[in-house]
């Protein structure tokens, strides 16, 4: 995947990559979940099937194990076959208009997701668009949220996560990103 900017906030680098998450080489991806880890379309759909049978397999245990995973909250299981050690399954809001607190919930999705790489003590993550695809989350709405979620976070000061890469699918998407970061 192709770095396209590269910025450092407090020790912690933040770069925007073109390409595709499942080849990235971080210790963590994370992947734009739905609540019952149904891993069909999307983005989610090329994880469960790069990452081979265990990735639906663990995310369906998990589910047995503590119920549905609520919007705004993360799961994680094991990459599979993927590169990367583990998954987490960040479930993002469906866009409704914008007054069904999705600002919010997007937010909670994104530092959810970096929380628990922190306490997993893992260097590196890479997260997609979450909500920006099938979920019809507008980009020129998301971008500034995902934002504000990795600058509150880095202002929180983790010990272990230094490398956070945002992996763009979409070509439209780039310029919404370019311009944010
Ligand atoms: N690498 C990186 N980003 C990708 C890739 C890829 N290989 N493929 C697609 N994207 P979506 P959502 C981008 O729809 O909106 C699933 O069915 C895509 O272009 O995957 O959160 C889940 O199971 C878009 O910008 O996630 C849920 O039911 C972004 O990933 C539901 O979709 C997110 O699009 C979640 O919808």
């Amino acid at each position: 995947n192709k770095i396209i900017k590269e910025i450092k906030v407090n020790n912690v680098e933040i770069k925007l990559v073109s390409g595709d998450i499942t080849i990235e080489e971080t210790d963590a991806i994370v992947n734009a979940a739905n609540s019952h880890l149904q891993h069909g379309g999307g983005v989610a759909g090329v994880i469960a099937r790069k990452g081979g049978s265990d990735v639906q397999k663990e995310s369906n245990e998990y589910i047995k194990k503590y119920g549905k995973v609520e919007t705004g909250n993360v799961a994680v299981t094991t990459g599979g076959k993927l590169k990367c050690k583990y998954i987490i399954h960040a479930v993002g809001p469906i866009w409704r208009g914008g007054s069904e607190q999705e600002e919010k919930l997007l937010y909670d999705a994104v530092i959810n997701s970096l929380k628990k790489a922190e306490e997993l003590k893992l260097n590196s993550i890479s997260l997609p668009a979450i909500s920006a695809g099938i979920y019809g989350y507008p980009i020129e709405k998301a971008v500034p949220v995902y934002k504000k979620a990795v600058y509150d976070f880095i202002n929180t000061n983790p010990q272990f996560l230094k490398e956070i890469r945002f992996v763009v699918y979409d070509e439209e998407h780039y310029d919404y990103f370019l311009k944010e970061f």
